[in-house]
C-alpha cells in the first residue's frame, strides 16, 4: 500500500493530551483515541472475536449480507474513504461489491500505523482495487481525499464499527457537520451505531471474562510508561465498566488501588491518585434508531436506509449529504 504520512499532528501531542487530561480538576481523563498503538491494535482484535463482544460480528453480518443493496444506490464512479480503518474485514464486503462495477480507489484513514498495516494485508489480495492509505486524524485524511477526486466521482464515507459513539452527544454532532463540509452534495456516509440493549449485556462486552477488555484499557497506562517513560504500576489500577444511564453510554475507567504518586517525564508531570480516584478513558454512546434519524437531520444528511441487526441490535445507515 502507498502510504501518505501527513504530519500534521505534532510529535508531542500525546504528552500534551496525557498532561491535559491528568491534570483536568475532578474527573482525571484519557483520550481513547491513544489506546491503538501495536499492542492496543493487537487487542481489539482480539475483543472482536470474543463471545460477549457482538458489535463486529453484527456489523459483519450486516454488510456481508446488504453490501450489494447499499452500493446499489450510490450512483458509480465511486471513491472510498475509511475514517478507522481498523483490520479491513468488514470492509472487504463493500469494496467487493463496487468492483463488481468498476475499478475503485479506497483510503483507508487511520492514526495507528499498526491498523493501516492490518488492513492493507487484509485488503491487498482484492483486484481492482487500488489502496492508498492516509496516516493521520480523520478530518485532516479526508480533505486530502477529497481534494484528491475527480470531476463526476462520488465520495463514500465508511464510519464503521460505532466508532461515532467515542464522541461525546454534542462532539458528535460537530464533529459530523464537519465532516458533512468536507463532501459534496450527494455524497454518502455509511455509518454505524451500536444501539441500547439490556445493561447485562453491554457490561459482559466491555468487561469480558477472559479479562482481554481490561488488558486494552490497562495498555493505555502501559503506552504511557514506553512513550513518556511514566511509571504507572499496572497491578495498582482495576479495570472498571459502567453503564452511564444520563448520557446512554458504556464507559471504561481505571480505578486506583492505593494512593500514590505517578511519575510522567516527558509530559513534564507528576500526577496523585487517591485510592479509589478514577482515570476516564473510554465513552461508547447507545443509540436509537430515531437518535440517529435526528442526527441526520441535524448534520446535513438525509437518511436514505438503515439495515438493523436482530441478534445484537446494531445498524449500518446510509447518509446521502444535502444541499
Ligand atoms: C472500536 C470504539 C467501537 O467503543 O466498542 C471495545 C472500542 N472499547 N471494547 C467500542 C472498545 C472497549 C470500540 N470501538
Amino acid at each position: 500500500m502507498l502510504t501518505s504520512l501527513i504530519p500534521t499532528t505534532a510529535p508531542n501531542e500525546f504528552a500534551l493530551d496525557v498532561r491535559h487530561g491528568l491534570l483536568k480538576t475532578g474527573q482525571k481523563e484519557l483520550p481513547s483515541k491513544y489506546f491503538y498503538d501495536a499492542t492496543g491494535s493487537a487487542l481489539f482484535e482480539v475483543i472482536c472475536q470474543l463471545p460477549e463482544y457482538g458489535l463486529t460480528r453484527a456489523e459483519e453480518r450486516l454488510l456481508s449480507h446488504h453490501a450489494k443493496e447499499i452500493v446499489d444506490i450510490l450512483p458509480g464512479p465511486v471513491v472510498v474513504a475509511e475514517l478507522g480503518s481498523g483490520t479491513g474485514k468488514k470492509t472487504r464486503f463493500v469494496l467487493e461489491a463496487l468492483c463488481e462495477r468498476q475499478p475503485t480507489s479506497y483510503h483507508p484513514i487511520e492514526l495507528s500505523a499498526s491498523a493501516l498495516a492490518m488492513c492493507e494485508r487484509e485488503l491487498r489480495d482484492i483486484n481492482c482495487i487500488s489502496i492508498v492509505g492516509f496516516e493521520t486524524e480523520y478530518l485532516n485524511g479526508l480533505l486530502e481525499v477529497a481534494a484528491r477526486r475527480k470531476e463526476g466521482e462520488h465520495l463514500l464515507v465508511l464510519f464503521l464499527g460505532s466508532t461515532i459513539g467515542n464522541f461525546d452527544g454534542e462532539a458528535s454532532i460537530a464533529f459530523l457537520k464537519r465532516l458533512r463540509s468536507i463532501l459534496w452534495e450527494g455524497d454518502a456516509l455509511l455509518l454505524a451505531a451500536d444501539l441500547e440493549k439490556p445493561v447485562e449485556r453491554l457490561v459482559a462486552a466491555y468487561d469480558d471474562a477472559l479479562g482481554v477488555t481490561a488488558a486494552f484499557n490497562r495498555n493505555l497506562l502501559a503506552r504511557i510508561n514506553r512513550e513518556l517513560g511514566a511509571d504507572f504500576d499496572l497491578a495498582q489500577f482495576a479495570h472498571l465498566a459502567i453503564y452511564n444511564e444520563q448520557t446512554r453510554s458504556m464507559e471504561m475507567h481505571l480505578r486506583a488501588q492505593s494512593n500514590q504518586v505517578v511519575s510522567i517525564p516527558q509530559a513534564g508531570l507528576q500526577v496523585a491518585l487517591g485510592l479509589g480516584e478514577t482515570i476516564w478513558t473510554e465513552t461508547s454512546h447507545k443509540y436509537s434508531r430515531n437518535e440517529l434519524l435526528w442526527m441526520a437531520s441535524q448534520t446535513g444528511f438525509r437518511c436514505e436506509a438503515q439495515w438493523l441487526d436482530q441478534e445484537w441490535p446494531f445498524v449500518d445507515s446510509l447518509w446521502i449529504a444535502q444541499s
